[in-house]
């Protein structure tokens, strides 16, 4: 987990698993940033990870994700 200072949005790191290629991840980061709250969207394709800011519970991120046609993995 990132440091969280004073004043500052929390960071928040998924695993996700099917994101293949740059059309997925794009699909994934506009996923993402479309969730109220969700800002600085960031996509890592071979970590398959995505890191992002704001107060958003877990199960809204799997919900979305799947919704796309990935997986939450952790
Ligand atoms: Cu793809």
């Amino acid at each position: 987990m990132d440091k969280t200072e004073e004043g500052v949005l929390q960071m928040t790191t998924v695993k996700i698993s099917g994101m293949r290629c740059q059309h997925c991840v794009n699909a994934t980061s506009q996923a993402l940033e479309a969730i109220a709250g969700v800002s600085n969207v960031s996509i890592d394709l071979d970590k398959g990870e995505a890191s992002f800011e704001g107060d958003v519970s877990f199960e809204t991120i799997k919900e979305t994700i799947s919704k796309i046609g990935f997986e939450v993995i952790g």
